[in-house]
């Protein structure tokens, strides 16, 4: 932290405008009350900047230094860098363009790295346009990362040697918390500005420059389009994970935030454009949302030439995941601004902090129609799922950290004659979001939650994820699968198309599985494990 702090001070205050510098000291996180002794660890990754007289963290531009399009020899480094990368990962943040979006797309099918988008890049939510099995496989998406990060064994196998992030702030707090302690020996950070953006003080090569014009340097460079057994693990770990959490969400009888996070895509009709709420709305939606698959576009078009099989969907935000003041008047500007229909949502105590955006709603400045989802738990959820949540007692919890309060929604948006709906079972969050999509009004739809339900199946899906992957690893690393390409391959395609039944039988803790599938064996310790039987089969299905 020291090292980058000082490296960027110094980097700012030789560059024009020149002049004093101001430090901050960053404090612990507040409300943890873990405590912490120095470690010597913290001074792993320094070995490079020990060795040599650089700073650590090298600030670039991308300049042409001759007419006949040569770079200088700091951009030739980096490039360089890219080629020899074994286990290269891509890292999208937050870009608000749709032009950066389409600029991601192609540097990713140049460096065919696997490829991390965080919910607000506008990949995450994107929508394919068309579903030929295979054919998306041309950019490897793992939407999954923070949910698959959550397996320790995961998290030390992974192990990316370059990582180029587009875009700064990542919302994951569990992918920053692995950016700090993998250290790739090259971290290039590419954004237009030039404020210092480095959290988790990885970056050791900062290029101010667009998403455009690096993915044109790269195209000099002729990077060929490896395979590799890591690039193919990681693709069967997201699927596996992916198919875990579709099942829980859809499984689960009650309307649940993940799954309002796991169908809200739907809301995005047309170029309709989202904004996120902070507290457990931007955090779920990075977990749990995903692409769109978008019947209305012409798909085949777009195959014909060769460009990406999608197209991303605008996603904004305030202030990465904190910050709950003025999140409505925000997305009412944002709607302004963009002149998209915006579909925004929020918690309730952070819609409660801005009724004033309601009578910003009901001026209906020159803009598209809104909806605004108001995920109402009649508190900050949040702090359930918070090291607090153990330690203060129930009333304590309940006054002064979740503000739980009954006001009600509906009557505040009579107050300020704005359309309301309350939702309380899947079925009437689908149909309300097609009936306020055609109605065409600006609406609030409050979906009503509890914060403790909401926790518990927080915490049911957070240990079958981690179940999955980490045997689903484990598997793929043993001896059982001696995995050529082919092999995981074809376990990603695999489909089980009709299984008449299957036999389980628990004795004494034990899974004796009986399936009734043929070619498919399982060693007698994955038997033994009912985790693993039961994820497996499922995600066979
Ligand atoms: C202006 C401001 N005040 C207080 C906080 C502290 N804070 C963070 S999350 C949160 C609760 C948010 O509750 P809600 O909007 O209902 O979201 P939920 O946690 O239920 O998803 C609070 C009070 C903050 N981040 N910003
Ligand atoms: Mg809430």
């Amino acid at each position: 932290m020291v090292l980058t702090t000082i490296d960027s001070a110094a980097y700012n205050a030789m560059q024009a405008p020149q002049g004093p510098v101001h430090i901050n000291c960053a404090f612990r996180e507040p409300l943890d009350h873990s405590n912490q002794n120095w470690s010597f660890d913290c001074l792993r990754g320094l070995d490079r900047w020990f060795r040599n007289d650089e700073p650590y963290t090298r600030y670039l531009e991308m300049k042409m230094v001759s007419a006949f399009g040569n770079y200088s020899c700091s951009v030739i480094e980096v490039q360089d860098i890219i080629k020899k990368a074994k286990q290269g990962l891509l890292l999208v943040g937050a870009i608000h363009k749709e032009d950066d979006m389409w600029a991601v797309a192609l540097l990713a099918r140049q460096l065919s790295w696997p490829v991390a988008a965080d919910i607000l890049s506008g990949l995450r939510m994107r929508k394919v346009l068309n579903s030929f099995p295979g054919f998306d496989k041309s950019i490897l998406f793992i939407d999954q990362i923070d949910q698959i990060l959550l397996s320790d064994s995961v998290k030390s196998w992974i192990n990316p040697d370059v990582i180029v992030q587009i875009g700064s702030r990542i919302t994951s707090k569990r992918m920053e918390m692995f950016l700090e302690s993998c250290f790739p020996s090259s971290y290039i950070l590419i954004d237009t500005h030039p404020c210092r953006h480095d959290p988790s003080h990885v970056v050791t090569h900062r290029i101010q420059t667009s998403v455009a014009d690096f993915a044109a340097s790269l195209c000099q460079c002729n990077l060929e389009r490896k395979t590799s057994r890591w690039k193919d693990i990681l693709m069967v770990l997201n699927s596996a994970v992916s198919q875990e959490i579709m099942f829980h969400v859809h499984a689960e009888f009650l309307l649940t935030e993940p799954y309002v996070a796991h169908v809200i895509g739907e809301a995005l009709y047309g170029d309709a454009a989202m904004f996120v709420g902070n507290s457990m709305v931007i955090r779920d939606l990075n977990m749990f949302g995903k692409g769109w698959l978008d019947h209305t576009t012409n798909g085949d078009n777009m195959m014909m030439h060769n460009i990406p099989d999608f197209i991303g969907a605008t996603v904004s935000g305030n202030r990465g995941a904190s910050g709950i003041d003025g999140l409505l008047s925000t997305a009412i500007g944002f709607a302004v601004g963009s002149n998209k229909h915006v579909c925004c949502v929020v918690g309730d105590v952070s819609f409660l902090h801005d009724t004033n955006g309601l009578s910003l709603l009901n001026q209906r400045a020159q803009r598209k129609p809104m909806t605004v989802i108001v995920i109402n738990n009649h508190g900050g959820a949040i702090f359930s799922l918070l090291p607090v949540a153990k330690t203060a007692s129930p009333q304590i919890l309940q006054k002064y950290f979740y503000t739980s309060h009954d006001i009600s929604i509906s009557k505040l948006c009579d107050a300020h004659r704005v359309k309301h709906f309350l939702v309380q079972t899947k079925a009437e969050l689908h149909d309300t979001l097609v009936k306020t999509h055609a109605e065409h009004l600006d609406c609030v739809v409050e979906v009503e939650n509890q914060i403790d339900e909401n926790a518990n199946f927080h915490r049911t899906i957070s240990m079958f994820v981690d179940n999955t992957a980490t045997h689903y690893l484990e598997y793929l690393l043993g001896d059982l699968y001696s995995s050529t390409t082919s092999d995981l391959d074809r376990m990603y395609n695999t489909k089980i198309h009709a299984i008449e039944y299957m036999l389980y039988r628990y004795v004494r803790n034990h899974l004796i599985c009986s399936p009734l599938i043929p070619g498919i064996t399982l060693k007698p310790s994955f038997a033994q494990n009912p985790a693993f039987c039961t994820s497996y089969f499922r995600n066979f299905r």
